[in-house]
């Protein structure tokens, strides 16, 4: 890690905030030092502490939060502690960047390669396996000059196997969760091979268990070269989330880092569709999906992502949906907090999902109409919940519908237009949320500030006006 960014980093660590959660225990502690150790290179003698009580552990910290983009204090917090719980891969996290490759220009000197499967994991049928782990190096292939093939007996360039605890090397993986797999960069030898933690439940594409797919993919990456990147929507992101095996696609980011050391793939095919980029804060005319409250937070909801920024702090948190909610859907419309029962709710379409803490609440995800919604309302624009009435407000086009969270129905009168209360809100309702009192209600890049009791508008402010872009 660079001295220099380190010493503006700490610069930052003042304020510290805590979540909502039970103190921490010498277990924590001894993971959190066992975590920075195997993804961070944490020493024990790593010289002697520096000035001011900066130890080691705390530039650790420090360096381990940075990389995932959480607020950075230089002590375990309960985010941090969260984030080192993650099921994720066992390669160490290198230095912070977006892709990046294990450095030397370690990389295969010839573009055709051979793979062999080992030994097989009960989880899953041998087609399971065998299918999972072609497709896994198709992902590559397609966006690389890379060609595989497999061969069944011998030393293949890739060698994969599944093994538990102690299995050959000097990296014994650790029982259920936590490391998943670990590969091997480009050499002869060792170099190249993918190993599976076979004290997972690996599986073919369910969302219960590991999907098979998706973890090769990610171990084949660096088996080509690739190190670990920062960026929560990259293949290369070193913690596991369920995609759907049908559906995933590389983001730019792992494809520019694998092209930037094979270039890209000359055979006359269709190149296949990329993921969106991750949608980034700094972006003028970023439009968000939907903006809620959690526990003193907010959360800005667009695509597959979201941030998640504690107003006191203004350090935006970037992190996938489905990494907080497994079960959540993706690309939502609208969302809330629902400070009565303590749950978030999340629309798409005409479904509502309702969180408890990241668990699903029993019994959803229900149709809209159970608010009393009509039938003909297909999507809810945006959702904002007054903390003052306990009332919910659904945008739908340029009307808007009154939910009684208490009496549990719809309030008679509507629905009414949505500038017959805001005045000057002639465009669709994007997204919307309550913050001191007051009332915002975004319309594209834009953030309307109301008094929700006189609907007068106070301000016209951008978007990133909670959101700040903090590229630095
Ligand atoms: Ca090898
Ligand atoms: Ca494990
Ligand atoms: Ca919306
Ligand atoms: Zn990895
Ligand atoms: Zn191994």
């Amino acid at each position: 890690m660079k001295t220099l960014t380190l010493s503006v980093l700490l610069g930052l660590a003042v304020a510290v905030y805590c979540m909502p959660v039970s103190q921490l225990t010498e277990q924590d502690e001894s993971l959190a030092k066992s975590y920075l150790k195997k993804f961070f290179n944490l020493t024990e003698e790593e010289g002697p502490a520096v000035r001011r009580g900066i130890s080691p552990l705390n530039k650790k910290l420090a360096e381990m939060q940075r990389f995932f983009g959480l607020q950075i204090t230089g002590t375990l917090d309960a985010d941090t502690l969260a984030v080192m719980k993650k099921p994720r891969c066992g390669v160490p996290d290198g230095a912070v960047a977006h892709f990046s490759t294990f450095g030397n220009n370690l990389k295969w000197q010839k573009n055709s390669l051979t793979y062999r499967i080992e030994n097989y994991t009960p989880d899953m049928s041998v087609a399971e396996v065998d299918d999972s782990i072609e497709k896994a190096l198709q992902v590559w292939a397609k966006v690389t000059p890379l060609r595989f093939t497999r061969i069944y007996s011998g030393t293949a360039d890739i060698m994969i196997s599944f093994g538990r605890q102690a299995h050959g090397d000097f990296y014994p993986f650790d029982g259920p969760d936590g490391t998943l797999a670990h590969a091997f960069a480009p050499s002869d030898g060792i170099g190249g091979d993918a190993h599976f933690d076979d004290d997972e439940t690996f599986t073919f594409r369910s969302n219960t268990g590991y999907v098979l797919f998706m973890v090769a993919a990610h171990e084949f990456g660096h088996s080509l070269g690739l190190s670990h990147s920062d960026d929560p929507g990259a293949l290369m992101y070193p913690v596991y989330s369920y995609s759907d095996p049908d559906t995933f696609v590389l983001t730019r980011d792992d494809v520019k880092g694998i092209q930037s050391l094979y270039g890209p793939n000359k055979d006359p095919i269709q190149p296949g569709p990329t993921a969106p980029p991750t949608p980034n804060a700094c972006d003028s005319t970023l439009v968000l999906d939907a903006v809620a409250t959690l526990r003193g937070e907010m959360l800005f909801f667009k695509d597959r992502f979201f941030w998640r920024n504690h107003p006191q702090t203004m350090t935006p948190q970037q992190t996938l949906i489905t990494n907080f909610w497994p079960s959540a859907p993706v690309n939502i419309d609208a969302a809330y907090e629902n400070l009565q029962s303590d749950h978030v709710m999340l629309f798409k379409g005409q479904k509502v999902w309702a969180f408890s803490g990241y668990d699903l609440v029993r019994g959803y995800p229900k149709p809209i109409s159970s608010f009393g919604l009509p039938k003909t309302v297909k999507k809810v624009d945006a959702a904002l919940h007054d903390q003052q009435t306990g009332k919910t407000l659904f945008f739908v086009g340029s009307d808007y519908y009154s939910y009684d969270e208490v009496k549990k129905n719809m309030d008679a009168g509507f629905p009414k237009r949505v500038d017959e209360t805001f005045s000057g809100m002639t465009s669709r309702v994007t997204a919307a949320l309550q913050h001191r009192g007051f009332t915002y209600l975004y319309s594209g890049p834009y953030m309307h500030e109301y008094s929700l009791s006189t609907g007068r508008l106070y301000r016209v402010l951008r978007n990133n006006y909670f959101l700040p872009c903090s590229n630095f």
